[in-house]
């Protein structure tokens, strides 16, 4: 399966190239992504999706990614502000949670990815978790060193790239669009 992922995050590409190692996955050829105004992950995907159709090859499937980290303490945010609401987001989110008592988080990863016939799938993958208030580990990127998966006691960050392969949100969703490829009948071929 070939595919482009329209995204201008380099570790998104080698998260989706290391969940689906099975997959050709390059970038899109642009940089002039459309600002991100959707009020969800699926909008801000299909943006990214829609604007990726129009620079990839006809026989192409494109695939547009959403993220973010919602905050249980903080009523979901930064949710689909993550990349945007400071500087540094994770100074900002230790911020915003000293003293506050829920340190329940999760991610989110929401993916659309258009078809050469412009069919449409949807999946998304989450990963709950809490944020703690020490920075810990060097893999990863984002809120990667201040978030401990459940059932985990350390970071995203220390447990590393490899575990994140396996189970983060990322991964979670790239298995669903596998899956629903493969269900679809659309994941040979492409490119
Ligand atoms: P594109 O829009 O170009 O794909 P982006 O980084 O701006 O790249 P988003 O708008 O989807 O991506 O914002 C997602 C943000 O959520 C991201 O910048 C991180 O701050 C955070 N995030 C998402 N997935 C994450 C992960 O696996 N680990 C840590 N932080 C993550």
């Amino acid at each position: 399966m070939r595919a482009r992922l329209a995204t201008g995050n380099r570790h998104k590409l080698d998260e989706f190239r290391r969940a689906l190692p099975d997959w050709e996955i390059e970038l899109v050829e642009t940089t002039s992504y459309p600002p991100e105004t959707g009020s969800t992950y699926v909008a801000n995907a299909r943006g990214k999706a829609e604007h990726g159709r129009l620079h990839s090859p006809g026989d192409a499937w494109v695939v547009g990614e959403d993220s973010g980290i919602e905050a249980m303490g903080l009523k979901g945010g930064p949710g689909l502000e993550s990349a945007r609401w400071a500087a540094d987001g994770v100074a900002r989110l230790l911020e915003e949670l000293d003293g506050v008592g829920d340190r329940r988080a999760r991610y989110v990863c929401t993916i659309v990815a258009i078809g050469p016939e412009g069919q449409e799938v949807v999946v998304e993958g989450t990963l709950e978790g809490a944020v703690v208030s020490e920075r810990s580990g060097n893999e990863g990127f984002g809120y990667d060193p201040i978030f401990v998966p459940e059932g985990e006691t350390h970071t995203v960050a220390d447990l590393g790239d490899a575990w994140k392969a396996s189970n983060s949100h990322r991964a979670r969703a790239t298995r669903a669009l596998a899956a629903a490829l493969q269900r679809s009948g659309s994941s040979r071929g492409g490119r």
